[in-house]
């Protein structure tokens, strides 16, 4: 690439950013021997985040958003599909999918998997809200 070219692409890369701030930020959440990766997320007050969730196990996963109270709710209750609830997908062996959403004001929340002993096994993380 020429310096020309070079300086041409970054000036088209600023003037396109604007455009694209307005998009929701994607975050990559994968799913492996029953952990996730990233463990610790950092999102605004407001903001709405598109989850990629890629379970690279044999086995159903579960992604759920909530304070650690509605967690412990979830490991005893008995939902087996979380899909189409807010903050809250399950994953089939092997399965990618995409969970849209808003958080509100700052704190911390948890994501973490119900599926029986998961969530003891260690499979949550955090999200700091600020
Ligand atoms: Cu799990």
């Amino acid at each position: 690439m020429t310096l020309a070219r070079a300086v041409a692409a970054l000036l088209l890369g600023a003037a396109l950013l604007p455009a694209c701030s307005s998009s929701p930020r994607t975050i990559t959440v994968d799913m492996r021997f029953s952990h996730y990766l990233p463990t610790a997320m950092d999102v605004r007050a407001g903001e709405t985040v598109r989850f990629k969730l890629v379970n690279e196990d044999p086995m159903t996963h579960e992604f759920i958003i909530g304070t650690a109270a509605q967690q412990e709710a979830h490991e005893v209750g008995g939902e087996i599909d979380h899909n189409g609830l807010p903050g809250q997908a399950s994953l089939a062996p092997g399965e990618t999918r995409t969970l849209s959403f808003t958080f509100g004001r700052a704190g911390s929340l948890i994501f973490a998997c119900h599926r029986p002993g998961h969530y003891a096994y260690g499979m949550r993380g955090t999200i700091t809200i600020a």
